[in-house]
């Protein structure tokens, strides 16, 4: 067992690298770093200069996701995989993705420090396209490491009409590539991401970590409402065809909908485009974006079916066109009860008592549980904010966290290659 951890150190050291992390930004003014941009470059970067740092063989794949790899006992010993994303939504806080980078990072050079070496591999990944904020597409780089990459995502294109293929390309990476990037599933043993919780529910409880049961599976649609422009002074009300009027009655509908679903669902009208949106012109075309989540995937395939009935209702009335796709489709993901166990008793051992919680927040941890099982912990954030610059987590905390990490591989016994972890759990 590692000497007396000093978790406070590692939570510092934390706190120091989100901040030198968060300065790489597209703005001057607050934190924007999108997939594939000048500024994911210059974030990865300084992630892989810091794994180097912790003594970690560096690469990175044709996704752009930076890999720390230690070592196990022989070369193609199987791995026990880390990670997180780096890329941000617009104007976001320094916390979300980049801390399960980090901590890993800080666990893995600690445990370098103190002599530790585990018989089994283990990596560091630090992937770019989690939050889906410049491409319509999600979770591409975990999904790739997984080898569930779709390559209809190729085509997918920014605001800008970039293409993502174009955009990977000028990143300097070739598509022919991506499928190298998978992983053997026989070669790893499992994958944990520690993210802030990025809800109240930790703090809430006064406890600063908690053990995720489940990431809650989501849907992501784009509504495209059609009407007819007019003039603003001389069409009457009872003769338009006013497609954001239209398309407000069905995002109040979306509301209802979650509402009375109950499954904690949740239903967020995020992105809005009007055309011509001009003052003194009736819209014409409208297209907004629908992200719905619940712990309960009947659930939510009920909830779409009636969200397509009542826009469609909505648009008969109205006279308007309405068109629905979904660009997004995640299911529930469990996570794999030994690991929860083992990431609980690692920080029991550093006297936290975490709370079981399931995730509301995607998480790159969905798309890796194709590949293996998956555990996430959570860290306590300030008034469950995020999304948002005012997100923020503890260095002491963040220490404690770090410090979980360093316990959980330590006591991390694993069967070997005879015997795979999955087998092992469902023993437990
Ligand atoms: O949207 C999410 O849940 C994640 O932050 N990308
Ligand atoms: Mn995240
Ligand atoms: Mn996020």
């Amino acid at each position: 067992m590692s000497p007396s951890l000093d978790t406070a150190g590692l939570g510092a050291r934390a706190a120091e690298m989100l901040d030198e992390l968060a300065q790489i930004s597209a703005s001057a003014d607050h934190l924007t770093r999108f997939f594939l941009t000048p500024e994911h470059r210059r974030g990865a970067d300084l992630v892989a200069r810091w794994m180097r740092q912790a003594g970690l063989e560096v690469t990175e794949d044709a996704l752009g996701t930076v890999r720390g790899h230690r070592p196990g006992a022989s070369p193609d010993a199987p791995r026990l995989l880390f990670g997180s994303h780096i890329d941000t939504v617009e104007n976001a806080g320094r916390f979300d993705g980049c801390l399960g980078v980090v901590l890993p990072i800080l666990a893995l050079d600690w445990l370098a420090r103190s002599g530790h070496q585990a018989p089994f591999g283990i990596d560091v990944l630090a992937f770019g396209d989690e939050e889906g904020s410049r491409f319509p597409t999600t979770l591409s780089a975990s999904a790739a490491i997984a080898g569930i990459f779709s390559p209809s995502m190729l085509a997918a294109r920014d605001s800008d009409g970039v293409r993502f293929e174009d955009a990977l390309r000028a990143y300097g990476k070739d598509p022919a590539d991506i499928p190298a990037a998978a992983y053997d599933p026989a070669r790893v043993i499992a994958y944990v991401e520690a993210h802030i919780e990025q809800g109240p529910v930790l703090e809430v409880e006064g406890e600063p970590l908690g053990i995720v049961t489940a990431i809650a599976g989501a849907s992501r649609l784009s509504v495209t409402v059609t009407g007819e422009a007019g003039h603003a002074g001389t069409v009457p009300m009872r003769l338009r065809h006013d497609a954001l009027l239209g398309a407000a009655e069905m995002a109040l509908a979306i509301e209802r909908i979650a509402v009375e679903a109950g499954d904690g669902m949740v239903a967020t009208v995020g992105r809005v485009h009007v055309e011509p949106g001009a003052v003194n012109v009736i819209p014409a075309r409208v297209v907004f974006t629908v992200d719905l989540r619940s712990g309960s995937d009947l659930s939510r395939r009920t909830a779409l079916e009636r969200l397509e009935r009542e826009a469609h209702h909505v648009a008969d009335r109205r006279g308007l066109g309405v068109v629905i796709s979904a660009f997004h489709e995640v299911g529930t993901v469990p996570c794999f009860p030994d690991l929860q166990r083992r990431l609980a008793e690692a920080a029991a051992s550093l006297g936290a008592r975490p709370v079981w919680m399931p995730s509301g927040a995607g998480h790159d941890g969905q798309a890796v549980s194709r590949l293996c099982p998956i555990g996430m912990l959570f860290v306590r954030c300030r008034g469950g904010i995020s999304h948002n610059p005012a997100e923020y987590a503890s260095p002491a905390d963040m220490g404690l966290a770090a410090g979980t990490l360093v316990r959980f591989i330590e006591r991390f016994e694993w069967p070997g290659p005879a015997g795979s972890l999955r087998e092992a759990g469902e023993s437990a």
